[in-house]
């Protein structure tokens, strides 16, 4: 497949990643439409089409060039030996890899799993750990269902994927170690041309300020004018606050931006110091 200047983007066709990831690339402006059993979809609007893949595939096609970006779990690239740059975590598709044996068991650390048998469909990212633990077990390659494993005696342990954790409490699993968290991550192939280089940092300068604006909202109240000092510490924003008068000269209205995590710390703080008709709203688009 020649692309002719056009970016060809990789996307997990159907799994917990593809609602994420699509939602991603309109956010950062790209218009396209998307329909089921599509293999790939042509931006409307920027010279990029999207492909629709299986996600273990993503990672050896940006390596090999066949799609120029990729969105794939840290997971998948953890495994895989593929050659992809990674550019930018997502914050989504969050979970980690563990081990994990029965609730019963007399497993207690890892170092009690030697001598038995583990499954997993991780196997590299499973045994790389057990050198690095001096662990000496045997690896058992599922492609699915690992979870079951123990019940079927098929294997002591396992090391699957968690993220709320209720597929191992149904089980009757708990989990021993974890090995590694992960997120979806966009990736990019190794070789590029400078044509296709520059609309990837545009991209990505697009990635990047869709997710600024994720974890931050904007902020505005109003406050005693003998607080502004505070208001200064509390809301810093990029630079510095706004700060506005108001009809009333002992009150002044400040507008900042605020980081999402902080974000019912600093409201607490700002009605500790007087402040009043806290109005908060959702950024689109953050680019500092
Ligand atoms: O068809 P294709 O090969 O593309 O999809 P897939 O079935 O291989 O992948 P999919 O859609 O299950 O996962 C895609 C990516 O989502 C993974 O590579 C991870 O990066 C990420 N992700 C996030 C997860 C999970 N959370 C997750 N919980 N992938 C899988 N799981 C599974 C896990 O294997 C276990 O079976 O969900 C179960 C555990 O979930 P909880 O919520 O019960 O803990
Ligand atoms: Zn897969």
């Amino acid at each position: 497949m020649k692309s002719n200047g056009t970016i060809r983007i990789a996307v997990q066709r159907s799994g917990r990643l593809s609602e994420g990831s699509l939602n991603l690339l309109k956010s950062m402006g790209l218009q396209f439409e998307t329909y089921q059993n599509r293999l790939f979809t042509r931006c409307r609007n920027m010279p990029i089409d999207i492909l629709f893949l299986r996600d273990d595939d993503i990672p050896e096609y940006v390596q090999d060039g066949v799609a120029d970006l990729g969105i794939v779990g840290s997971n998948l690239l953890d495994e895989s030996n593929a050659k992809a740059k990674r550019l930018l975590s997502l914050d989504f598709g969050f979970c980690s890899l563990a081990i994990a044996v029965p609730e019963q068991s007399e497993f207690k650390t890892i170092v009690d799993l030697a001598g038995k048998k583990i499954a997993t469909s991780y196997p590299q990212t499973l045994k790389r750990y057990l050198a690095e633990n001096g662990v000496d077990a045997e690896v058992i390659l599922l492609k699915g269902c690992v979870e079951v494993a123990p019940a079927l005696e098929v294997a002591d342990a396992i090391c699957d994927l968690v993220s709320t954790g209720s597929t191992l409490r149904t089980n009757r699993l708990t989990v021993l170690e974890t090995i590694s968290k992960s997120q979806a991550t966009l990736i990019a192939t190794p070789n590029v041309s400078g044509e296709k280089q520059q609309l990837i940092e545009r991209l990505l300068l697009r990635a990047g300020g869709v997710q600024e604006a994720r974890a931050f909202k904007y902020i505005m109240f109003n406050l005693p004018e003998k607080k502004l000092e505070d208001a200064k510490a509390l809301v810093p924003g990029c630079d510095s606050p706004t700060v506005m008068p108001l009809a009333d000269p002992a009150m002044i209205a400040v507008h900042s931006v605020v980081e999402e995590e902080r974000f019912w710390e600093v409201v607490e703080k700002i009605k500790e110091c007087g402040g009043s008709g806290i109005l908060v709203s959702p950024i689109e688009k953050f680019i500092r």
